[in-house]
């Protein structure tokens, strides 16, 4: 018994309101296998005309492929639609919110170290010094034997110099760099030397590769009077106070006589406290009047001209200013740190 034209009126009506209902291809494609796949009601309408009634068989053929053709027109349309709203939906999430500020270049800034370095270089151009650079792969002569250092002096011990293959290290003291800038230069002059300096030191508490200032001035009249006056004027201007200096006599190869010097710690101001182990004093570096031996070796008359010359940590010097806890935070390279300074 075939269909009758009402059964595919009704049937094509189910059909599309399933249609309009689907909302993803993999529905619409189960509607579609549902009435026009092999085993679908539309076809299997079409496979029975067979069976129908002679006189109703063209009617009813053409009533089918009628409701096959409307299923299929409508099949096509809402793939399109859902095509286009997944289309619209993956647009949407790439979409530019064109009101948010820009992003802007990230600008760098400067290490604490260089920051500090640049202000002391500041102070001593202000005082006339030049600045002066070296390498940082020296000789043994100009790290040692022209600073007067003797072979069997424990400085040249390798528990503290790092040597390198053919003869030559890295500086441990930037004193290497006066040696290259006094030798074949004539008296007056006064020069700085700020760079990194290399200690092998397994000590968790410093770093194999440091940084110092050294300065050192060679004139005909020069005491240790105006190595006195620079310092504390260097004192001030880099402690941004008025600190005590204290001198206490000392023994380098290179400087004839010889002081290391203390300044009040900052802290207390020379009370006492933790932090200078409550002495009132904190270590700032060495200094005393060039040795003439020194002199001599860099063809400078020793007899005319004599010269000062001082050195001290740079490191330490931005712990206290920027407030740092630690040496190693100075060279992790840590941004979460330094993007504080
Ligand atoms: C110091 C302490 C004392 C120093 C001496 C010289 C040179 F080359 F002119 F002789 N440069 N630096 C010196 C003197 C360095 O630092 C602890």
């Amino acid at each position: 018994m075939a269909a009758e034209p009402s059964h595919l009126v009704s049937l094509t009506e189910r059909a599309i309101a399933e249609i309009v209902d689907a909302d993803t291809i993999h529905a619409l494609n189960a509607v579609r296998s549902r009435y026009l796949g092999r085993k679908g009601e539309v076809t299997s309408v079409l496979r029975s005309l067979g069976d129908a009634d002679p006189s109703e068989r063209a009617s009813l053929g053409q009533a089918a492929n009628r409701a096959k053709q409307a299923i299929e027109d409508r099949v096509a349309a809402r793939r399109g639609e859902i095509e286009n709203a997944e289309r619209n939906r993956a647009l949407g999430r790439q979409s530019i919110d064109v009101t948010l500020p820009g992003a802007g270049p990230l600008a760098g800034r400067l290490h604490p170290i260089s920051l500090v370095m640049r202000d002391m270089v500041e102070f001593f151009t202000g005082m006339g010094f030049s600045i002066e650079e070296g390498p940082e792969v020296e000789t043994e002569y100009n790290n040692f034997e022209a600073l007067n250092i003797p072979d069997e002096h424990p400085a040249r011990d390798e528990q503290d110099t790092f040597y390198l293959e053919g003869g030559n290290l890295l500086r441990t003291h930037t004193s290497s760099v006066q040696i290259r800038a006094m030798t074949g230069r004539e008296p007056p002059f006064r020069f700085i030397a700020p760079g990194r300096v290399y200690r092998h030191d397994l000590s968790p508490r410093h770093s194999p590769m440091f940084h110092q200032i050294e300065g050192f001035m060679v004139d005909e009249d020069v005491n240790f009077a105006d190595l006195k006056g620079i310092l504390y004027a260097f004192a001030r201007h880099l402690m941004q106070g008025d600190p005590e200096l204290r001198f206490r006599s000392n023994h380098f190869p290179f400087t004839e006589p010889s002081a290391e010097m203390d300044y009040s710690c900052r802290l207390c101001d020379g009370q006492g406290c933790k932090v200078c182990s409550h002495t009132g004093w904190m270590e700032w570096g060495g200094c005393g009047m060039i040795h003439p031996r020194v002199l001599d070796r860099c063809g400078i008359d020793s007899d005319r001209f004599q010269g000062f010359a001082f050195g001290m940590g740079i490191d330490r010097a931005a712990l206290l200013r920027y407030g740092v806890p630690h040496l190693r935070l100075l060279f992790e390279g840590d941004l979460r740190f330094l993007e504080q300074i």
